[in-house]
């Protein structure tokens, strides 16, 4: 498959599509770029002790030093901010800034993050924290982890401790980072950490996930936190393999396991009856209280989505025969379901506002002898997504933001550091930064829609 760059006058066109006040950003993660792993302090996180399982990354490789990040933030944030983006997604370390979990927090893992937020600040750019992005403490998964109802209290309280220390000067709160990824294929496919493998499990540390995200919420705005609150969720549109029924069945189920599954509780305060009936015995255990504060009213809700789902009743789907090209992670490209996505969440559960938080994709990048990387699929991924964000934005969707995945290539879990997803390359020999030609794309795109699509 081969691609062109966006011709000067399609970009400047697209970038005529949005509206002043539309928030664009480009987002991390701390597992993914941190390292300093075991410094200053730094707790034990599980993927720290996952990546240590034999077998269970891809490279064998780890986070101890990923991009260094930790190390080069003065670089980093210069980096984001010659971007030209207006919001920075990040996340937080639990076990860099509570080492445990519980009791005692860490001056030099908090002070980190101080100098993060203002360094954004600083450079006029908001920063959008995210409380959870996967690294949970080890000692709270010795004490059970998201399957314990503990966990849950451990969370608000180290949201508000994080609220205290640095939330005052962040634009956005997210609680989670998908849920889903973190109950279903940590707890039940045991593909990332912790490793574990019941369904049943899963579904309780997904409730547990979900009212952790309520609890905090409220938790937050007993605060008086004035940064804006939501969660992020992994999500795709589901279709139909064949128009057969039992694909056609099978689409809503696997639509209602990924996605109404977290949205139906966040959004109704319930769980969808057809997938509580599929699961039986497995589902969660539900206390008195928990689904009203699940439903907590959030002032966004984050999306994001890669891809799309083809659900298939009988062998399972082989990405790529349908014909649509894939990215280096076998996932196919097919913008008009970003679009089909958002149109959707927007009719059932009218979020007050939509941001896509993550959207980009993993290509094979070389660096050419000239030190450059003209990733053109990864800037005609990006420019069609935009541009499906652009299509929901104008049939009605509250689209209030987009962040590429991701500023630079990082850890890609399970995968380790072969799947390069970042507008900037990074040489993990010697940690040097370099723009590839999607980096340059975007900082243009975002330069004329500040100009008005001039
Ligand atoms: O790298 C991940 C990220 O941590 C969560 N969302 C999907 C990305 C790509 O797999």
């Amino acid at each position: 498959m081969t691609f062109d760059f966006p011709s000067p006058e399609a970009t400047a066109a697209l970038a005529r599509r949005f509206p002043p006040g539309f928030a664009w950003g480009v987002a991390t993660s701390s597992f993914q770029i941190e390292g300093a792993a075991h410094e200053d302090g730094k707790g034990e996180s599980i993927w720290d002790r996952f990546c240590r399982v034999p077998g269970a990354i891809a490279d064998g490789s780890s986070g101890d030093v990923a991009c260094d990040h930790v190390h080069r933030l003065e670089e980093d944030l210069d980096l984001i901010a010659a971007l030209g983006v207006d919001t920075y997604r990040f996340s937080v370390s639990w076990p860099r800034v509570q080492p445990t979990g519980s009791g005692a927090w860490n001056a030099r893992g908090v002070d980190f993050y101080r100098r993060l937020v203002d360094g954004l600040r600083a450079r006029g750019i908001a920063p959008m924290m995210t409380l959870n992005h996967w690294d949970l403490p080890q000692a709270l998964q010795e004490q059970g982890g998201w399957a314990a109802r503990e966990t849950v209290h451990r969370f608000v309280d180290y949201a508000i401790g994080l609220q205290r220390a640095v939330g005052g000067h962040c634009a956005t709160i997210t609680t989670h980072n998908e849920p889903w990824v973190m109950a279903v294929l940590g707890h039940e496919m045991g593909i990332f950490a912790p490793g574990l493998k019941s369904r049943a499990v899963a579904l309780q540390v997904a409730h547990h996930l979900l009212l952790s995200h309520g609890l905090a919420l409220q938790a937050l705005r007993a605060e008086s936190a004035k940064a804006e609150l939501g969660i992020v969720l992994n999500m795709s549109h589901a279709v139909p393999a064949t128009d057969s029924e039992a694909d056609r069945a099978r689409a809503v189920l696997d639509d209602g396991t990924a996605l109404r599954w977290y949205c139906d509780p966040l959004f109704r305060g319930r769980y969808p009856d057809d997938v509580l009936a599929h699961v039986g015995a497995d589902a969660p255990v539900v206390q008195h209280g928990d689904m009203a504060a699940i439903a907590t009213p959030m002032d966004y809700l984050g999306i994001n989505n890669y891809s799309r789902h083809v659900a298939s009743a009988g062998a399972p789907w082989v990405a790529g025969s349908s014909g649509l090209p894939l990215t280096e992670m076998g996932w196919e490209i097919h913008a008009p379901s970003l679009t089909a996505l958002l149109l959707r969440v927007h009719r059932d559960y009218a979020p007050k506002k939509m941001l896509v938080t993550e959207n980009g994709g993993a290509f094979p990048d070389a660096v050419g002898d000239d030190g450059r990387v003209l990733d053109v699929d990864r800037t005609r991924y990006l420019f069609d997504h935009i541009g499906a964000v652009a299509d929901a934005a104008e049939q009605g969707a509250p689209m209030a933001g987009y962040m590429v995945w991701s500023l630079m290539d990082n850890f890609e879990w399970a995968s380790g550091y072969a799947k390069r997803f970042g507008i900037v390359h990074v040489d993990y020999a010697t940690q040097k930064r370099t723009p590839k030609a999607s980096a340059d794309w975007y900082r243009g795109f975002l330069g004329q829609v500040r100009r008005g699509g001039d």
